[in-house]
Protein backbone atom coordinates (compact mmCIF):
# COMPACT_ATOMS: atom_id res chain seq x y z
CA UNK A 1 0.00 0.00 0.00
CA UNK A 2 1.78 3.55 -1.03
CA UNK A 3 1.72 6.14 1.89
CA UNK A 4 1.09 9.05 -0.08
CA UNK A 5 -1.75 10.78 1.65
CA UNK A 6 -2.45 8.37 4.41
CA UNK A 7 -6.28 8.12 4.22
CA UNK A 8 -7.86 4.91 3.61
CA UNK A 9 -11.54 5.39 2.34
CA UNK A 10 -14.06 3.14 4.27
CA UNK A 11 -16.44 2.23 1.22
CA UNK A 12 -19.72 1.20 3.65
CA UNK A 13 -21.93 1.89 0.60
CA UNK A 14 -24.63 -0.37 -0.26
CA UNK A 15 -25.27 0.89 -3.81
CA UNK A 16 -22.87 -0.21 -6.83
CA UNK A 17 -23.51 2.95 -8.71
CA UNK A 18 -23.15 5.19 -6.04
CA UNK A 19 -19.75 3.26 -4.37
CA UNK A 20 -18.23 3.54 -7.59
CA UNK A 21 -18.99 7.27 -8.07
CA UNK A 22 -17.10 7.80 -4.49
CA UNK A 23 -14.30 5.73 -5.35
CA UNK A 24 -13.37 7.90 -8.90
CA UNK A 25 -14.49 10.87 -7.04
CA UNK A 26 -11.29 10.68 -4.00
CA UNK A 27 -8.53 8.50 -6.12
CA UNK A 28 -6.15 11.10 -6.23
CA UNK A 29 -6.71 11.68 -2.63
CA UNK A 30 -6.78 8.20 -0.95
CA UNK A 31 -4.23 5.47 -0.33
CA UNK A 32 -6.22 2.51 -0.29
CA UNK A 33 -10.29 1.70 -0.19
CA UNK A 34 -11.39 -0.82 2.92
CA UNK A 35 -14.60 -2.49 1.98
CA UNK A 36 -16.46 -4.86 4.89
CA UNK A 37 -19.93 -6.35 5.02
CA UNK A 38 -21.76 -3.52 4.38
CA UNK A 39 -20.15 -3.24 0.62
CA UNK A 40 -19.76 -6.71 -0.35
CA UNK A 41 -22.64 -8.63 1.02
CA UNK A 42 -25.18 -6.68 -1.29
CA UNK A 43 -22.57 -5.85 -4.23
CA UNK A 44 -20.34 -9.13 -4.39
CA UNK A 45 -16.89 -10.07 -4.45
CA UNK A 46 -17.13 -8.74 -7.13
CA UNK A 47 -16.64 -5.02 -6.24
CA UNK A 48 -13.24 -5.85 -4.66
CA UNK A 49 -12.13 -7.32 -8.60
CA UNK A 50 -13.32 -4.08 -10.20
CA UNK A 51 -11.84 -1.21 -7.25
CA UNK A 52 -8.40 -3.39 -6.99
CA UNK A 53 -8.12 -2.72 -10.93
CA UNK A 54 -7.03 1.38 -9.92
CA UNK A 55 -6.50 1.30 -6.14
CA UNK A 56 -5.35 -0.99 -3.58
CA UNK A 57 -7.90 -2.63 -1.57
CA UNK A 58 -8.28 -3.79 1.94
CA UNK A 59 -11.14 -6.14 3.18
CA UNK A 60 -12.57 -5.35 5.95
CA UNK A 61 -13.90 -9.20 7.05
CA UNK A 62 -12.79 -8.85 10.87
CA UNK A 63 -11.85 -12.61 10.74
CA UNK A 64 -12.07 -14.24 13.35
CA UNK A 65 -12.64 -18.43 13.18
CA UNK A 66 -10.29 -21.38 13.74
CA UNK A 67 -6.95 -21.49 11.83
CA UNK A 68 -8.46 -23.90 8.80
CA UNK A 69 -11.00 -21.33 8.13
CA UNK A 70 -9.59 -18.36 8.33
CA UNK A 71 -7.02 -19.24 5.92
CA UNK A 72 -9.88 -20.42 3.13
CA UNK A 73 -11.32 -16.94 3.93
CA UNK A 74 -7.93 -15.22 3.69
CA UNK A 75 -7.00 -17.06 0.53
CA UNK A 76 -10.34 -16.32 -1.67
CA UNK A 77 -9.64 -12.28 -0.25
CA UNK A 78 -6.51 -12.03 -1.63
CA UNK A 79 -7.34 -14.16 -5.22
CA UNK A 80 -9.90 -11.64 -5.61
CA UNK A 81 -7.76 -9.25 -5.81
CA UNK A 82 -7.16 -7.50 -2.63
CA UNK A 83 -4.04 -6.14 -0.88
CA UNK A 84 -4.83 -6.14 2.63
CA UNK A 85 -6.99 -7.76 5.43
CA UNK A 86 -8.18 -6.83 8.88
CA UNK A 87 -8.07 -9.97 11.17
CA UNK A 88 -9.26 -10.27 15.39
CA UNK A 89 -6.73 -11.04 17.30
CA UNK A 90 -8.81 -12.05 20.31
CA UNK A 91 -9.10 -15.44 18.54
CA UNK A 92 -5.48 -16.07 19.23
CA UNK A 93 -2.49 -16.85 17.92
CA UNK A 94 -2.95 -19.95 15.99
CA UNK A 95 -5.83 -17.93 14.09
CA UNK A 96 -4.05 -14.79 13.25
CA UNK A 97 -0.69 -17.15 12.20
CA UNK A 98 -2.50 -19.05 9.90
CA UNK A 99 -4.19 -15.44 8.06
CA UNK A 100 -0.58 -13.80 7.88
CA UNK A 101 0.80 -17.77 6.49
CA UNK A 102 -2.54 -17.59 3.83
CA UNK A 103 -2.08 -13.81 3.10
CA UNK A 104 -0.61 -12.75 -0.38
CA UNK A 105 -0.52 -8.85 1.14
CA UNK A 106 -0.88 -7.07 4.51
CA UNK A 107 -2.61 -8.18 7.34
CA UNK A 108 -4.29 -6.10 10.38
CA UNK A 109 -4.98 -7.44 13.82
CA UNK A 110 -7.85 -5.47 15.15
CA UNK A 111 -6.70 -3.92 18.95
CA UNK A 112 -8.98 -1.85 20.56
CA UNK A 113 -12.15 -0.92 18.94
CA UNK A 114 -12.40 2.87 18.16
CA UNK A 115 -16.30 2.85 19.69
CA UNK A 116 -17.83 3.23 23.28
CA UNK A 117 -18.55 -0.28 23.52
CA UNK A 118 -14.98 -0.90 22.36
CA UNK A 119 -13.92 0.41 25.86
CA UNK A 120 -15.30 -2.97 27.40
CA UNK A 121 -13.91 -6.52 26.14
CA UNK A 122 -11.20 -5.12 23.68
CA UNK A 123 -9.99 -2.30 25.52
CA UNK A 124 -8.40 -4.57 28.57
CA UNK A 125 -6.82 -7.33 25.79
CA UNK A 126 -5.60 -4.22 23.42
CA UNK A 127 -1.75 -4.39 24.12
CA UNK A 128 -1.54 -7.84 24.44
CA UNK A 129 -3.60 -8.16 21.08
CA UNK A 130 -0.96 -5.77 19.61
CA UNK A 131 1.81 -8.15 20.88
CA UNK A 132 0.39 -10.72 18.99
CA UNK A 133 0.24 -9.05 16.00
CA UNK A 134 3.68 -8.42 16.05
CA UNK A 135 5.03 -12.30 17.03
CA UNK A 136 2.47 -13.42 14.34
CA UNK A 137 4.25 -11.40 11.65
CA UNK A 138 1.32 -9.37 10.68
CA UNK A 139 1.87 -6.43 8.64
CA UNK A 140 0.16 -3.63 11.42
CA UNK A 141 -2.75 -3.22 13.79
CA UNK A 142 -6.30 -1.27 13.92
CA UNK A 143 -6.15 1.29 16.61
CA UNK A 144 -8.89 4.12 18.05
CA UNK A 145 -9.07 7.35 16.63
CA UNK A 146 -11.14 8.20 19.11
CA UNK A 147 -8.60 7.56 22.14
CA UNK A 148 -5.56 9.02 20.56
CA UNK A 149 -3.93 8.27 23.77
CA UNK A 150 -4.12 4.74 22.94
CA UNK A 151 -2.50 5.06 19.90
CA UNK A 152 0.77 6.56 21.17
CA UNK A 153 0.54 3.08 23.81
CA UNK A 154 0.38 0.77 21.00
CA UNK A 155 2.99 2.03 19.30
CA UNK A 156 5.25 1.77 21.55
CA UNK A 157 4.14 -2.11 21.64
CA UNK A 158 4.07 -2.45 18.18
CA UNK A 159 7.27 -0.70 16.89
CA UNK A 160 7.47 0.03 13.12
CA UNK A 161 4.47 -2.46 12.06
CA UNK A 162 1.74 -0.24 10.48
CA UNK A 163 -1.69 1.63 12.70
CA UNK A 164 -4.50 2.45 10.66
CA UNK A 165 -7.15 4.49 12.88
CA UNK A 166 -10.38 4.43 11.71
CA UNK A 167 -13.10 6.90 14.39
CA UNK A 168 -12.23 10.58 12.51
CA UNK A 169 -15.43 12.27 11.72
CA UNK A 170 -18.71 10.62 12.09
CA UNK A 171 -17.09 8.91 15.48
CA UNK A 172 -15.42 11.82 16.87
CA UNK A 173 -11.76 11.58 16.23
CA UNK A 174 -9.75 13.90 14.53
CA UNK A 175 -7.15 12.93 11.22
CA UNK A 176 -4.15 15.43 11.89
CA UNK A 177 -4.17 14.41 16.38
CA UNK A 178 -4.05 11.09 15.13
CA UNK A 179 -1.05 11.20 12.67
CA UNK A 180 0.65 13.48 15.24
CA UNK A 181 0.16 10.71 17.79
CA UNK A 182 1.92 8.66 15.50
CA UNK A 183 -0.17 6.37 13.23
CA UNK A 184 0.39 5.75 9.69
CA UNK A 185 -3.19 5.57 8.47
CA UNK A 186 -6.43 7.18 9.37
CA UNK A 187 -9.54 5.30 8.00
CA UNK A 188 -12.58 7.52 6.72
CA UNK A 189 -16.47 6.53 5.86
CA UNK A 190 -19.05 8.39 6.40
CA UNK A 191 -17.44 12.17 6.41
CA UNK A 192 -16.47 11.62 3.33
CA UNK A 193 -19.15 9.08 1.28
CA UNK A 194 -21.97 11.08 2.77
CA UNK A 195 -20.56 14.52 2.02
CA UNK A 196 -22.29 16.53 -0.49
CA UNK A 197 -18.77 16.64 -2.42
CA UNK A 198 -16.65 13.44 -1.30
CA UNK A 199 -13.70 14.72 -3.54
CA UNK A 200 -13.22 17.91 -1.41
CA UNK A 201 -13.67 16.62 1.90
CA UNK A 202 -11.18 13.78 0.86
CA UNK A 203 -8.98 16.22 0.06
CA UNK A 204 -8.96 18.60 2.93
CA UNK A 205 -8.51 15.50 4.81
CA UNK A 206 -5.49 14.75 3.47
CA UNK A 207 -4.21 18.21 3.95
CA UNK A 208 -5.06 18.36 7.61
CA UNK A 209 -3.22 15.05 7.34
CA UNK A 210 0.05 16.15 5.52
CA UNK A 211 -0.11 19.58 7.82
CA UNK A 212 0.16 17.13 11.24
CA UNK A 213 3.50 15.45 9.65
P1 LIG B 1 -16.83 5.88 9.79
O1 LIG B 1 -17.13 5.87 11.23
O2 LIG B 1 -18.05 6.00 8.93
O3 LIG B 1 -15.74 6.86 9.42
O4 LIG B 1 -16.27 4.42 9.40
C1 LIG B 1 -15.25 3.80 10.12
C2 LIG B 1 -14.92 2.48 9.46
O5 LIG B 1 -13.87 1.83 10.21
C3 LIG B 1 -16.06 1.49 9.40
O6 LIG B 1 -15.92 0.73 8.21
C4 LIG B 1 -15.85 0.60 10.60
O7 LIG B 1 -16.36 -0.70 10.40
C5 LIG B 1 -14.32 0.57 10.69
N1 LIG B 1 -13.77 0.35 12.06
C6 LIG B 1 -14.16 1.17 13.11
O8 LIG B 1 -14.92 2.14 12.94
N2 LIG B 1 -13.70 0.93 14.38
C7 LIG B 1 -12.83 -0.09 14.65
O9 LIG B 1 -12.43 -0.25 15.80
C8 LIG B 1 -12.39 -0.90 13.60
C9 LIG B 1 -12.81 -0.64 12.31
C10 LIG B 1 -12.13 -1.37 11.23
O10 LIG B 1 -11.67 -2.48 11.48
O11 LIG B 1 -11.92 -0.84 10.14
Amino acid sequence: MKKRTRLILALDVTDRQEAMRVVSEVADHVDAVKVGYPAVLPLGMELVEEISGSADVICDFKVADIPNTNRLIVEEVFRRGASGVIVHGFVGGDSVRACVEAAKGDVFVVTEMSHPGGKVFTSPVADEMARLAVEAGASGIIAPATRPERVRELREIVGPLLILCPGVGAQGGSASETIATGADYVIVGRSIYQAENPRAVAESLAEEIASAL
